[in-house]
């Protein structure tokens, strides 16, 4: 199989088998990332029916010891991923979410600390960014371990579309959105380019490929009620970059301190991802407009932080 690690003994755990946990489970099997998967849910039946119908799949793809577990398995994970807890129903933005969620973590990292000292924790539950920063903050675990998904997927959009107007395959697309995974997230385009030349795109379509890369959630809801697919390819990229020590730059949320004017927040910029988490964080020379719009996404949910505590 292309695309996969050598299978070195390693365990990903995934809390919350709904749609993202789900494809995430099936993509991480599919390229054979780890050597054992564990799918953890509320809803026991609804991870042990999951967890069959891949193991069946297994005579067809090998490799990969997939099983419904417990909070127990979490003890020798080297990445527990969580997508537990409310969705997105049509109409409702990702801050609408945050009670609910927030409660949910509460619990949820609780019982993995209480195993696990040592593994990296992605998150992907919404809002992923206050989500992280929570998780982070009652974990105690250094912010290179707690990572958040971040813009990875809106920059993948971004990438697509900009690669669609361009006729280019959007792995050659060099783009970037920033900040908060929602409502207000910047997209770079000071610095978005094709082999270092400009893209020479006019601004209404660039405000047009923009509004689309940021309402991609809600076009996708409103028609099929969830989104997975791009989310488990987004989260499977990064288990590829902590499990293969590949040092590859992705969007993901990470815990930030004087980056272009703005501290004690997670966000989405570009991060090196390697063995450890987080790595390094690239300081993006944005522009005066990019730089105040990130600012007022880092003010945005730092205020709903706040409301929290
Ligand atoms: P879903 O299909 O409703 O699945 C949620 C799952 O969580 C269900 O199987 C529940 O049983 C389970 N669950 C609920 N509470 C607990 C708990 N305490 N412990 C364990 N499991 C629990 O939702 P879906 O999979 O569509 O979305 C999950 C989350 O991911 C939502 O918050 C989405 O908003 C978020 N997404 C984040 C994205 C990103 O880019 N970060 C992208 C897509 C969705």
């Amino acid at each position: 199989m292309t695309n996969s690690v050598a299978l070195k003994p390693s365990r990903v755990v995934i809390v919350g088998m709904g749609a993202v946990g789900t494809t995430t489970g099936y993509t991480l099997m599919l390229r054979q990332r780890s050597s054992e998967l564990v799918f953890v849910d509320v809803n026991h039946d609804k991870a042990t029916g999951e967890m069959l119908d891949m193991n069946h799949g297994l005579p067809f793809t090998g490799g990969v010891k997939v099983w419904a577990g417990d909070y127990s398995d979490c003890k020798d994970a080297d990445i527990i991923i969580i997508t537990a807890g409310a969705s997105q129903k049509p109409g409702e933005t990702r801050i609408d979410l945050l009670k609910k969620n927030a409660s949910i973590f509460k619990d949820i990292i609780e019982r993995i600390t209480e195993v696990n000292s040592h593994g990296i924790l992605l998150i992907a539950t919404n809002p992923v960014d206050i989500l992280s920063y929570t998780s982070w903050k009652q974990s105690g675990w250094p912010a290179s371990r707690v990572i958040g998904s971040g813009t990875l997927l809106d920059s993948a959009r971004f990438r697509y579309l900009i690669g669609k107007n361009k006729g280019i395959d959007p792995r050659s697309i060099h783009a970037h959105i920033i900040g908060e995974h929602g409502d207000s997230e910047v997209p770079v385009w000071s610095l978005a380019n094709v082999a270092g030349t400009d893209l020479e795109l006019d601004e209404e379509t660039q405000q047009d490929i923009f509004d689309r890369t940021k309402n991609a959630a809600y076009e996708i809801i409103n028609a099929k009620g969830a989104t997975s697919y791009a989310i488990a390819l987004a989260l499977d990229r990064i288990v590829a970059a902590i499990l293969g020590n590949e040092g590859s730059v992705l969007n993901v949320s990470t815990f930030l301190e004087d980056y272009n004017g703005v501290s004690d927040v997670y966000l989405g910029v570009p991060c090196v991802v390697d063995r450890n988490g987080v790595r390094e964080i690239l300081p993006l020379p944005l522009n005066e407009t990019e730089k105040v719009a990130f600012q007022a996404s880092a003010n945005k949910l730092k205020e709903q932080i706040a409301g929290l505590e």
